[in-house]
């Protein structure tokens, strides 16, 4: 096993452990002594107070657009949205929903909402329509900002609770329930800020689970204490920072280790819109002199595949310092990479959308194992249990557990309490990933316990792919599975049977694969289909996937006896 020592020992780890006290983090709070909650003030508006305000929150870099937001500027934006949403009868608690490409204004947005005591629901912009119905209907959404090219795809008559579509770059409305952004912003630019209760709804985050649509995962404002200690220990901030995380905020990572860590520790981040480019990507890092880089193992393996050779020839990157890698396993093929061609250490470190932020990682001031997750944050007890929810000594695999409750943990599943208690075992909070621990206490991936499927870092539930695949006529039934794919982690591949009347071909393939781009997202769809005369089911009716995967991988497929005929 390759170990690797690294000399800049900034923290201890073994005395953290010991010292770790989650009341000495809410110290490091202005509401730990004025009693005034509201995560805001802590990320923007405490920076402004203690005369950092001039220092940059937010460069803002997409190939057309250059902008840069000091705190006081995003204090004073935000502030402005936050006035406005109030001036259309937007109450604490309420959710008003981001659905649109990283720009300036989707962050002012997003701290608008969150200084109103609004609760945000961010939604990655490649969704298509009917994604788009369920996770507003869930949420009962009063409010979506969003811009002139995605408003088609909301689908305002059906959502009757959907009072307003704020349209963040048009100069022009076509329907009554619109309303500009830039009209929204003259309300008043009066400063204020909502005190909320630290227990109080921040973000709703829908991801998916194997069964079932996408869940609202619940986060509120006491979030903070952990996001802000991730910031310190995983991602390693110090005063000057300048930071950049790749991650829409979409998913968890782009709002919470995307801007929340970073600015409640008032560090500047760099936010690149567009797709992914690897020359302008190394442009970027080289043009903002970023240090602390997160990305996430797909873009690493795209960098290694499609980048530039010798970057560091063409790019100056001699500011980084301190690079991260989250949301799939991390290959020691990629840290090795990273190593001889940009001469930076990949730090994994695993988290969900359920835990708000990050849990475990290999901490700048440990030696870095590669292959590993590392070891939990201090104040973070991370172990592996068994289906009965034990803990299990080390070289055991098991399910990866934690114990409840840490800072940032989902609060509730929206609407369905049910789902959440599922999430509980024998006092633990068990993730739906397998994994061990071994004798030094590092962790050690081993895949998901369920049927969820990462795709370039993605999550996606089979079961929405699978509805969505039965309402293409042609479409009898479907299974859908992850296969393993040397660039993004797993792929989706769906096995269908044909209605009758309807002949294999592959145009009806490609058709197919269309039909669920365009109405569910492009990363939902299908890269490969199979089409079967029949598929395994049990005597209840569900499609087997555990069948599927074994035909897929040529392995035993196991205890069929709940197999129908
Ligand atoms: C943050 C995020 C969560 C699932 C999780 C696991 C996988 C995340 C990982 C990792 C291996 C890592 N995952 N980090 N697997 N190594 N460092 O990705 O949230 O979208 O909810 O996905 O991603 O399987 O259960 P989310």
């Amino acid at each position: 096993m390759m170990m690797l020592d690294e000399r800049a020992n900034l923290k201890n780890y073994e005395e953290a452990l010991q010292t770790m006290d989650w009341q000495n983090v809410e110290r490091q709070f202005t509401w730990s002594k004025t009693g005034n909650v509201n995560i805001v003030y802590e990320a923007i508006d405490r920076h402004v107070v203690e005369g950092r305000g001039d220092r940059v929150a937010l460069h803002y870099t997409d190939g057309s657009r250059e902008e840069s937001y000091t705190f006081t500027e995003m204090m004073q934006l935000s502030s402005r949205f936050a006035n406005g949403l109030r001036s259309l009868g937007v109450q604490k608690g309420d959710r008003v929903f981001l659905f649109m490409p990283r720009s300036p204004e989707l962050y002012i947005a997003l701290i608008g909402i969150l200084r109103m005591g609004a609760i945000a629901g961010p939604l990655f912009e490649a969704f298509m329509e009917e994604a788009v119905k369920d996770r507003l209907e869930d949420s009962g959404a009063t409010v979506v900002v969003t811009t002139a090219a995605l408003v088609s795809r909301i689908r305002s008559r059906e959502l009757p609770q959907l009072q307003h579509v704020i349209l963040a770059d048009a100069v022009e409305k076509n329907e009554a329930n619109q309303i500009l952004y830039r009209e929204l912003m003259t309300t008043s630019d009066a400063y204020t800020i909502e005190w909320v209760d630290r227990e109080d709804g921040m973000i709703l985050n829908y991801t998916s689970g194997s069964t079932g649509k996408p869940k609202g995962v619940l986060h509120v404002h006491d979030a903070m204490i952990h996001q802000k200690l991730a910031g310190q220990w995983v991602y390693d901030l110090q005063e000057g920072d300048i930071y950049w995380c790749t991650a829409d905020p979409g998913w968890i990572t782009g709002t919470s280790g995307g801007v929340l860590s970073p600015w409640l520790n008032g560090v500047t981040v760099v936010v690149r819109g567009g797709r992914f480019d690897a020359n302008e990507w190394y442009a970027t890092l080289e043009k903002y002199g970023v240090t602390v880089w997160f990305s996430a193992p797909t873009a690493f393996r795209l960098l290694m595949a499609k980048g530039e050779r010798q970057p560091l020839q063409t790019y100056n990157l001699s500011k980084l310092r301190h690079v991260l890698s989250a949301g799939e396993p991390l290959n020691p093929e990629v840290i090795r990479w990273g190593m001889e061609t940009l001469q930076v250490r990949i730090h994994d470190n695993w988290w969900m959308t359920e835990t708000g932020s990050s849990i475990c990682a290999n901490f700048r001031c440990n030696p870095l194992r590669p292959g590993s997750m590392g070891k939990p944050l201090p104040g973070i007890t991370l172990a592996i249990v068994d289906d009965e929810g034990n803990e299990l000594p080390p070289n055991r695999l098991g399910n990866l557990a934690i114990k409840p409750k840490w800072p940032a943990m989902v609060r509730a599943i929206w609407n369905q309490p049910q789902k959440y208690e599922k999430y509980f075992l024998n006092g633990w909070f068990v993730t739906g990933d397998s994994a061990y621990k071994d004798a030094d206490g590092y962790f050690w991936f081993e895949a998901r316990v369920d049927d969820v499927i990462n795709t370039s870092g993605e999550r996606v539930g089979p079961f929405e792919v699978e509805s969505k695949l039965v309402e293409h006529p042609a479409v009898a039934e479907a299974g859908v599975i992850g296969v393993p794919d040397p660039l993004r982690g797993e792929v989706i591949k769906a096995f269908i049977s044909l209605r009758a009347g309807y002949e294999e071909s592959d145009a009806l393939k490609e058709e197919i694969k269309q039909f669920v781009k365009t109405r569910l997202a492009a990363h939902a769809a299908p890269r490969l289909i199979e089409v079967r005369q029949t598929l395994p089911k049990t005597n209840s009716g569900k499609i087997m996937r555990r069948v599927l995967k074994a035909w897929e991988l040529g392995l035993p497929t196991g205890d069929l006896s709940t197999m129908e005929e």
